[in-house]
């Protein structure tokens, strides 16, 4: 694994991991992925960080799987290395909130992985599309499903069966983003985001980033009575008490993310 495919930094409570094959405008391979999730995983794991930023560079947040690895492989060859699934899908595995600072492309698996993260930022270069079809194929990593449930059935078969690919503004329109900001505020505005999340109590966030998910994987019946389970757990939360108390006590409160 080369060292350099992935960079990781950590910037007070927030862990940021940038995608760093820009010759080809950080095409998703199998070294990359492993680093990204190793890096996701070390992130999730350590005390001291509260949200994690994904971002890559200013041509491409990642221009889809890398074409190059795929074209050789056969059917039997990615069942056999399960492909996509060994370890394209870390980041669902983790618990604190994952936000994606998106310049220029995310095509494909990168739009995928950037529709797997909690929140999008968006610079006004972002293009998002997911153009497998060209290439005979499907967006396989969570694209058609997980498209649809982000802007709709309509917009999402559209996107899917024509190639076609949104540019910021249309992104925020059809409720894909976040957030757009200028392409020079990216990672300032996405790191202020990412610290003011990071700044409330940890338990609290992903009791909030769990309730939300369950918002797409569930009837609402059963969402509304996880979400009633997890703000009763909150009562067994130090944060919770000291929350409150420090709002009638009028002072900020000191969380100890317990
Ligand atoms: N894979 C490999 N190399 C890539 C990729 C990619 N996805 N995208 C760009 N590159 C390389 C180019 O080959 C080029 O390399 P070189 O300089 O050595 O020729 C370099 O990056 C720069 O790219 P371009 O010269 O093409 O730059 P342009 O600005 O002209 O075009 C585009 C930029 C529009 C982004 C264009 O590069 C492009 O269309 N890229 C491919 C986009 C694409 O099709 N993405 C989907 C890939 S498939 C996928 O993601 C499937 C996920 C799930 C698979 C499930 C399988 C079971």
């Amino acid at each position: 694994m080369s060292a350099s495919v992935v960079l990781v930094e950590r910037r007070g409570r927030v862990g940021v991991i940038t995608l760093n094959r820009p010759e080809s405008l950080n095409a998703l391979d199998d070294a990359l992925m492993d680093a990204l999730g190793d890096a996701l995983l070390a992130f999730d794991a350590d005390d001291g960080v509260g949200a994690i930023v994904i971002t890559g560079g200013p041509r491409a947040f990642a221009a889809g799987a890398d074409i190059s690895g795929m074209v050789g492989r056969s059917y039997a060859d990615v069942e056999r290395e399960r492909f996509i699934t060994r370890n394209w899908e870390t980041v669902l595995q983790v618990r604190k909130p994952v936000l994606a600072a998106v310049a220029g492309f995310a095509l494909g698996g990168g739009c995928e992985l950037a529709l797997a993260c909690d929140i999008i930022v968006a610079a006004r270069s972002a293009r998002f599309g997911v153009p497998e079809v060209k290439l005979a194929m499907l967006p396989g990593a969570g694209g058609t499903q997980r498209l649809p449930r982000a802007i709709g059935k309509a917009k999402a078969m559209d996107l899917c069966l024509s190639a076609r690919l949104l540019d910021a503004d249309e992104a925020d329109r059809y409720g894909l983003v976040s957030r757009v900001v200028d392409d020079a505020r990216l990672m300032d505005e996405t790191l202020a985001l990412a610290e003011r999340i990071a700044g409330f109590s940890l338990p609290a966030l992903v009791a909030i980033k769990e309730s939300v998910n369950r918002a797409h994987e569930t009837p609402l019946a059963e969402g509304v009575r996880f979400e009633r389970r997890q703000m009763y757990a909150r009562f067994a939360s130090e944060d919770a008490h000291e929350g409150m108390r420090a709002f009638l006590e009028r002072r900020p409160p000191s969380f100890g993310h317990r």
